[in-house]
């Protein structure tokens, strides 16, 4: 078994030999000239390059010195953890040491002393790179797979996390999930987030030891079982949308949320039995750099593409400098054989001097006013180079000029501007009454329906008189035997017939709360 898991990952190179020159000398009719090809670096053992957080604090046995037991032998509880002693102390780091043979070192949790508390532990790996997966991710548990678990990933150096797969005795029970096989799925499920029962089932603890995330099965989806057709896989890759990013990560993950039982129930009265302990976690996986680099190397704390293409950053993820006259475009893996690099061009390479700053891919040459101008500005962008914003956008001033964010929308409020332009710092023109950068709040003595308008009363200087009360801003109720925009005047004084039956009546609180119903009425029917 483990001869056979050698020799895959000593064939998974060759097998994907593909794509690994980014450019050769190739003489032609015109002479000798680079040709270039999409490219990707090897695949490498990524435990090597991570750094690791387990949490919470205190989780990692041995401070105090605690004891603890196996499920084989749960009354001999003479093995003991100290985090003084290096010969008995298990800290994260031995889950990514090589061991000598036979000779296991694992990181050890504190035992679950705590029962009925659950016994809960993170473990975080981070690389400040984007990777993508070309193996299982395999952990191996000394002492038991837990029974219940949870894998995460990260896309975005941790600040935001997804579900990879979720693991368990009984998925139902636990996470509320049906329990599903990857060997099950077809070509459109196959970046399905699943539950699995196959790596959490008691089978004796030194039996089976490993949790897989089952890489190589997703593959097999598309490339055969001895992934044999590798070229099909990378059609997929470029089409399926989705696929690439499911096998990309820049951090892992494992949420472990209850230890191995041993195949029975907790045993109340030996809880020095329970607790985690992992060995090893390999990831195999080869630096992201959009097909545009074929060496990867650890410099600086962290792993840098060696970018080809005339492309620069960590993961080859734009152009450099003078180099960009048309947008950045990640390489493609078709057509196959050799894909295609889509490199970044020389500014003045294409036509004349047509720097478009990333935003647009094509120049054209205007014959009667004698000038290159870029076509089809993206982004935003319009102008010559691409170098204005749109009506309707400002520029960021944080942004640089060939950045994709260099153009922010204004977003006047329609109701409380001019138009749907601003100014340089994003500022719009302003209807009477209306403020803010937006226009989207009035002026002190104005109320908002729609627009800014006047206020008609207030509880200042536009008083309603007689005891009518003032309605958003917007009339005066006025009591019964008065009216008026302030209800200054009395009905009696207006129209004789009203005043005999309004005795009496003024200021009737249902008249007034009637009032209010309907004007709260029109205000719906208004909106
Ligand atoms: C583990 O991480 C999750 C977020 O992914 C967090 O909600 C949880 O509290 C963490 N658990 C521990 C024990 O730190
Ligand atoms: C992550 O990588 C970037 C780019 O190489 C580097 O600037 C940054 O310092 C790294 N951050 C950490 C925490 O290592
Ligand atoms: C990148 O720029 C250099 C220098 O101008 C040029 O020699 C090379 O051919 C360019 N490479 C590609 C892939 O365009
Ligand atoms: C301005 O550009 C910076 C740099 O690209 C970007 O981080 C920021 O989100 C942009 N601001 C807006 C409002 O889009
Ligand atoms: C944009 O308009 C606001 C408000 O009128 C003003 O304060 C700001 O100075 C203006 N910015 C520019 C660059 O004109
Ligand atoms: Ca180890």
């Amino acid at each position: 078994m483990l001869y056979l898991a050698a020799l895959l990952l000593h064939c998974l190179p060759l097998a994907m030999g593909q794509y690994d020159i980014c450019k050769s000398w190739v003489t032609t009719d015109d002479g000798p000239s680079w040709e270039f090809y999409a490219c990707q670096p090897k695949a490498m053992r990524m435990k090597d390059y991570v750094t690791v957080r387990v949490d919470p604090a205190g989780i990692t046995c041995g401070d105090p010195p605690e004891r603890f037991c196996t499920h084989e032998n749960p009354y001999l509880c003479s093995d003991e953890c100290d985090a003084s002693n290096p010969d008995l102390a298990h800290p994260p780091r031995l889950m990514f040491d090589s061991e000598a043979e036979g000779l296991a070192t694992y990181w050890q949790s504190v035992t679950w002393r705590r029962y009925p508390e659950p016994l809960l532990a993170n473990i975080t790996l981070s690389w400040n790179k984007s990777i993508e997966l070309t193996d299982d991710i395999v952990i191996t548990f000394e002492y038991g797979r837990p029974t219940a678990m949870m894998l995460e990933k990260s896309l975005d150096n941790g600040r935001t996390w997804h579900p990879y797969q979720y693991y368990a005795d009984d998925c139902m029970e636990a996470f509320g999930m049906p329990a599903r096989r990857v060997r099950d799925l077809s070509a459109s499920s196959a970046n399905r987030v699943l539950c699995t029962e196959e790596f959490s089932r008691w089978a004796g603890s030194k039996k089976e030891k490993n949790v897989h995330f089952q890489v190589r099965d997703r593959f097999a989806i598309f490339a055969g079982p001895d992934l044999k057709n590798m070229d099909n896989l990378y059609t997929r890759l470029e089409s399926a949308k989705g696929l690439k990013d499911f096998f990309t990560v820049t951090d892992l993950r494992m949420r472990l949320l209850r230890p191995a039982l041993g195949g029975t129930y907790v045993q109340r009265e030996n809880l020095y039995k329970y607790f985690y302990a992992v060995s090893n976690i390999e990831v195999t996986g080869r630096c992201k750099c959009n097909l545009h680099a074929n060496l990867c190397t650890f410099r600086e704390g962290s792993l840098q593409c060696e970018c080809e293409h005339n492309t620069t950053g960590q993961d080859c993820g734009k152009c450099k400098k003078n180099f960009r006259s048309r947008s950045w475009r990640a390489g493609s893996y078709l057509p196959l054989p050799n894909g295609s690099p889509n490199a970044c061009a020389a500014a003045g390479s294409a036509f004349g001097n047509c720097e478009c700053y990333g935003h647009s891919n094509r120049c054209s040459y205007i014959d009667f006013l004698n000038v290159v101008t870029c076509v089809s500005c993206k982004h935003n962008t319009r102008g010559q180079h691409c170098q204005h914003c749109r009506l309707g956008f400002y520029r960021n001033s944080s942004a640089e000029l060939d950045d994709e964010n260099v153009c922010i929308e204004c977003n006047c409020n329609q109701m409380g501007s001019m138009h749907d332009r601003c100014n340089e710092t994003g500022y719009c023109e302003c209807r009477e009454g209306a403020t803010g950068p937006k226009c989207d709040d009035c002026l002190p003595n104005y109320y908002w329906r729609q627009g800014c308008f006047p206020n008609v009363c207030d509880d200042e200087l536009l008083l309603c008189q007689n005891g009518g009360t003032c309605y958003q801003n917007q009339r005066c109720i006025c009591p019964v035997g008065f009216k008026g925009v302030l209800c200054q005047q009395s009905r009696c004084e207006a129209d004789k017939k009203d005043c005999d039956g309004a005795y009496g009546a003024r200021g009737s609180p249902s008249a007034v709360l009637l009032a209010v119903l309907a004007l709260q009425l029109r205000a719906w029917v208004d909106l």
